[in-house]
């Protein structure tokens, strides 16, 4: 793990952590998933309208966030009604390196994506405390990040996101405007089946 407190990159406010995880680092944080989703089997949840959503999801920690037909929300339990499983040291130790944050994040929500899987502009913003940072790891395929402003509309740009970046959204960039416009298949060998992981780090209290 390169622990370096310095950004590569740092686009409309969003530091970016290019290569944060080795190759074996990436490796071992997916063990670690496929024990949690074991416990917390992945999801594709639909909008309140019964939409599908694109990204399957499940998460570790105190929360995770859901979408049902009652709409969105943080809920203390995955929809089969158990405890959501704890997040990995591994993980921690990711969100301690770059968070610059004294509190622990009680989120860690798991998206996957297929190679056709998107992820609409949005804001995270179903949070109490937004001085506390969105960290965001990138594992497998890389996806093309599309990053605009703090209110809807307006110029937006994108840069690529690679398997072990690590993306922090804090500070002025907490509530931009993000998502993910597209996968770009087989640019990773790191997911047997293709496709991406994505991790997202929260306070949610
Ligand atoms: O997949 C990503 O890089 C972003 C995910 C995201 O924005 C979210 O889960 O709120
Ligand atoms: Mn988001």
């Amino acid at each position: 793990m390169n622990a370096s407190p310095t950004p590569d990159v740092c686009l409309r406010g969003v530091d970016v952590y290019s290569g944060f995880l080795d190759a074996p680092a990436q490796q071992s944080l997916v063990d670690d998933l496929r024990r949690v989703v074991a416990e917390a089997p992945l999801i594709q949840p639909v909008t309140r309208f019964g939409q599908p959503l694109s990204v399957k999801m499940s998460a570790a920690g105190a929360f995770g966030w859901i979408s049902d037909k009652r709409g969105y929300r943080y809920s203390p339990e995955h929809p089969r009604g158990t405890a959501w499983p704890a997040i990995p040291d591994s993980v921690m130790a990711i969100w301690d390196a770059v968070s610059d944050c004294a509190r622990a994040p009680e989120c860690c929500l798991i998206n996957h994506y297929s190679t056709t899987a998107r992820m609409g502009l949005h804001q995270d913003r179903d949070e109490a405390d937004f001085s506390c940072p969105v960290v965001s790891i990138s594992l497998g395929d890389d996806a093309l990040f599309r990053i605009g402003n703090t209110t809807k509309g307006g110029k937006t740009e994108s840069i690529w996101l690679r398997s072990g970046d690590v993306a922090v959204m804090g500070g002025d960039a907490r509530l931009v405007y993000h998502g993910v416009d597209r996968i770009a298949a087989g640019t990773s060998t790191l997911l047997k089946d293709g496709g991406r992981i994505n991790l997202t780090l929260r306070v949610v209290t």
